[in-house]
């Protein structure tokens, strides 16, 4: 009998606890999230490969999680890293340690047609590097704070166009804005002649990459998590409307740069683990989930594979590169074609991955 009264009172503590866990759970969850639909898998045709495990590594172990780069009209090779340094690799192949930014959180950076860099922080919001110095370009908009500005494109009349990946979210628990499923992403426009920065896009689904055309009359700019990217155009009949440019794209588009031929170079991120799919249809999976960094690790898939897609600008696929399981690349961001040669950065390698096209 006392064993009947010891078990019965045990299996209701047991409840008790699970209901307090569970109203813990939804009470206190940084997200309120909806489902989020993943493309079909039948939306990316393409045969698997493994042509991102040839690449040839440069900087190798000097470069902290390079998440873009960029190359001036010489084919100096400019990066920002983890430690806060822009690095440039000279066209005779010596790495210099050229401007120290201190900050952690440096993303999408591009050269202006003057040859000066301009950089996304997270924190700060745009930034000019010159060899004179670092100046703030934007850092609020309408009186608000830019947060998470992450990457940034001049057109030919010197105007930057750059994304904010969410208003909500920072750069250390961005999965929770995928995880939440609701868009916090901005596409800005900073205008160097009245030093305004002003917003153009809004409700964006974590924007991030963005090019302008070759013949600057629409600049693309990538959804994450919505698996694609959007056209919008800057002239002609069409100026100030947005299209569909891609969509259900094979993984998740992260930075996106023009080519030489007109076409674009997209890296796209693996956004779910194998099996766990589900998770981002279930709210209860996602509260639960985004209580834990290391639950996020097991859901995301980023460091399983590396991705990048060449599409053409009337917006079809032409090729896709890949490192299936990661081995040797996982986590690339960025791919910049230049001088017949794929540059791979990446938030998960300690270099860059170095690519000819030759053999792609
Ligand atoms: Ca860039
Ligand atoms: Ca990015």
């Amino acid at each position: 009998m006392a064993l009947k009264h010891l078990l019965t009172s045990c299996s209701g503590f047991v409840l008790a606890c699970l209901l307090a866990f569970t109203v813990q759970l939804y009470l206190f969850s940084p997200i309120s999230p909806v489902s989020l639909e993943l493309p079909p898998p039948s939306s990316s045709p393409l045969p698997q490969n493994n042509i991102l495990q040839r690449v040839i590594k440069i900087g190798d172990g000097v470069l902290l999680k390079p998440e873009d780069i960029a190359l001036d009209k010489e084919g100096t090779l400019y990066t920002a890293t983890r430690d806060g340094w822009i690095k440039r690799l000279h066209r005779n192949g010596s790495w210099e340690d050229w401007k120290m930014l201190n900050s952690h959180t440096l993303l999408g950076i591009t050269i202006t047609n003057e040859g000066d860099l301009v950089a996304c922080d997270v924190d700060q919001g745009l930034l000019k590097v010159t060899e004179n110095g670092v100046t703030v370009l934007a850092s609020h908009v309408n009186g608000s704070k830019i947060r998470f500005a992450d990457d940034v494109i001049e057109a030919s009349d010197g105007s930057l166009y750059f994304s904010v990946a969410s208003t909500k979210f920072g750069l250390h628990n961005w999965y929770l804005d995928v995880l939440e499923a609701k868009p916090h992403g901005q596409l800005l426009k900073y205008d160097p002649s009245s030093n305004e920065t002003s917003i153009l896009l809004e409700g964006l689904g974590f924007a991030n990459g963005v090019a302008v055309s070759e013949d600057q009359d629409y600049l693309v700019v990538c959804e994450t998590w919505k698996f694609r990217c959007l056209r919008y155009w800057l002239k002609g009949d069409k100026r100030g409307q947005t299209e569909i440019f891609i969509e259900n794209l094979p993984g998740a588009p992260d930075n996106i740069n023009l080519a030489p031929d007109g076409s674009f170079w997209i890296a796209l991120l693996k956004l779910t683990s194998d099996g766990l799919e589900f998770v981002h249809s279930s709210r209860a999976a996602k509260h639960l989930i985004a209580t834990s960094g290391k639950l996020v690790e097991l859901v995301s898939g980023l460091h399983k594979k590396a991705t990048v897609v060449n599409v053409g600008a009337d917006g079809k696929i032409i090729k896709k590169l890949e490192d299936p399981n990661g081995s040797v690349m996982s986590f690339v961001t960025s791919a910049v074609e230049f001088d017949n040669h794929l540059y791979l950065g990446s938030l998960q390698n300690n270099f860059i991955g170095k690519l000819p096209l030759n053999v792609a």
